[in-house]
Order: structure tokens, then sequence, then C-alpha cells
């Protein structure tokens, strides 16, 4: 099939390197980059793309219509830590934009979409450790139970009207080619690079809040990993657990140490962002993932330090 993709959100963290990922399998004109703002990445630049608002429905019929997508990543979304400061709007754009996009994709039957789903669907009655892919969920960020309420919704399209939607629970994302936007898991990314410009970094989260992070190379592999199996194979139509790497900003600090042995970490007092994650889990079980569509993670905390470092240094 002549893939046409359209990747909404594509100038963040995901984004950026999915659509330079897309484009290398499919061909630069095959992949879309579309987002509510311009972008000044080459990345992005290298290929077509379009503005659009994921909250103007008209728009993205339009871009639809042009475009006959036969895959829509949707990305554009408002994380956990600014979600808590704008709560209605994290509502509107998390949940209005994912209908938006399910409603055209029945209306236009494209054949397959992907929404990110979050590790941030679970909640303080949660298991902590090796957090399974059905227990208790109740989620207590607006980010969260978002999250959860889009998973239902997929599901549900998938059910009721045959919508192939896919999607991953991911845990923390960690890359060097862009930066997270307003999560609580940015600390894992924003200290590699104060670690390289200033030798020390103040950890907005305490020295032993262990959460489940991944290396943004193994988190676009997942994607399009999941997004290429067969249908049949895939048993989860909410959202799939990914395990990742569980540490803590002192592992952490302790292996960039051993990079840059003069680093200092120190914490913060008080930051909202701690409830946030205390509610979160520690680590993820992703058997599911692994036995559906033969997920295997590749890197874990040596390995992505070590790439993080050397390709910020060349940056
Ligand atoms: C966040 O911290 O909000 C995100 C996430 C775990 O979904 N990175």
């Amino acid at each position: 099939m002549n893939e046409k993709i359209i990747v909404l959100g594509s100038n963040g963290q995901i984004g950026t390197e999915l659509v330079m990922n897309l484009r290398a399998k499919y061909g630069n004109d095959q992949v879309v980059a579309s987002d509510i703002r311009n972008s000044d990445n080459a990345v992005i630049n290298a290929g077509p793309f379009e503005l659009a608002n994921v909250l103007d429905k008209d728009n993205l019929h339009k871009l639809f219509e042009k475009h006959r997508p036969t895959q829509v990543y949707l990305l554009a979304a408002i994380l956990s830590a600014v979600g808590e400061q704008k709560p209605k709007l994290a509502w509107d754009l998390n949940m209005n934009g994912l209908i938006h996009i399910l409603d055209l994709a029945v209306e236009f039957k494209t054949a397959k979409i992907f929404w990110p789903s979050s590790i941030a669907v679970f909640g303080p009655h949660s298991p902590r450790e090796n957090t399974t892919q059905f227990c208790v969920m109740d989620p207590n960020s607006v980010y969260g139970f978002s999250k959860l309420a889009g998973e239902r919704w997929c599901e549900y399209y998938y059910t009721k009207y045959g919508v192939d939607v896919r999607s991953i629970r991911y845990p923390g994302l960690i890359g060097w080619r862009s930066e997270p936007g307003g999560g609580t898991t940015d600390y894992a990314v924003d200290i590699f690079h104060q670690a390289l410009a200033k030798g020390k970094y103040e950890s907005f989260l305490s020295a032993d809040t262990a959460l489940p992070m991944m290396y943004m190379e193994d988190a676009i592999r997942a994607t399009m990993e999941l997004m290429e199996a067969l249908a049949e194979k895939l048993t989860i139509r909410s959202s799939y657990n990914l395990g990742g790497i569980s540490f803590t900003p002192a592992q952490l600090s302790a292996e960039i140490k051993k990079h840059l042995p003069d680093f200092e970490i120190s914490y913060a007092d008080h930051d909202p962002r701690q409830a946030i994650a205390d509610s979160w889990p520690k680590s993820i079980d992703d058997t599911y993932a692994q036995n559906d569509w033969g997920w295997k993670q590749k890197f874990d905390l040596g390995s992505m330090t070590a790439d993080m470092l050397e390709n910020l240094k060349k940056q």
C-alpha cells in the first residue's frame, strides 16, 4: 500500500523524531508534518508541512480531504505539569483533539491511527512495582485522567466503528534531538543538558523518586513496530504498557558521574511535580507488548546515558 501519513503535533518531543524516522522509511513526501506553529527545525522542514489546530475540526477535515491519509499520528497534547496549570485547556485539547481524529478516521476510513497514552493513567491506588496492564487505575492529574478517558474512547471506536487505533502508554521519554515540554519526567532530559553546560543540576524530584523512563530510540522503534504489527495479533485496543528503564534522580546522577566525575546534583525543597510523580508507578510490566507484537527494549540506564552524552556533546 502507498502510505500517506500525517503527524499532528509534529514539532514536539516525540513528533520531531517520529517524522524523521517515518520519512526515512516511507519517503519525505509521504509524511506530512503538522503543528499549530511553524517550525525552524530542519527535520520538520525537510518535507511537507501543514498548520493545524486539533481543536479546529473544519480545518482537520480539509487536511484529511487534501491528503487522504492512510495513517495519522495524533501527538498534540498538554502534558502532566502544564496540565495542572491549565486543567480545562488540557482536558479540552487532550480529549476533543482525539475525538475529532477518531470521527474523521470513521468518515475517511483511515487505515490506522496512533495515539499516545502514558504511565500517567495510573494513580495512587495502582500497584507501584511492575504495574500490570489491568489493575486499579485512579489517576489524579488532569493529564492522567484525560489519557485514561482517551484510552476508553480508542477501544470504543475500535469495537463500535472498527477504527484500527493503536496506542502505547509511554514512560518518561529521553532523547537528545528534541526537548520535552511540560511533563513530570522532564528532569531526566534537563539533567543531561545542565550536566554538560554547567556541571550541576537541581532536580525538582527527590533523590529516591523512581519512575519508568525510555530512551527515544526505543520509543520510536516501539511506535513503528506497533503500527506495523498485524491487526489480528493485537489484543489491547486501549493502550499497551511499556516498561522502559526504572531509575531515580540519584541513580541517573551516579551514571552521569561515571562520564563527568565533577557533576553535582542537588534537590529542590518543594515542587508540585513531586506529588504527580509520587502517584505514578515505579516500574511497569509490559508482558502484553512482548507477547502480542514482540516488543524488546534495547537501551538500559548505562547505554542510554552514554549515548545521550555523546550525542549532546557533538551537537
Ligand atoms: C509527563 O511527564 O507528563 C510525560 C508522561 C510520563 O506522559 N512525560
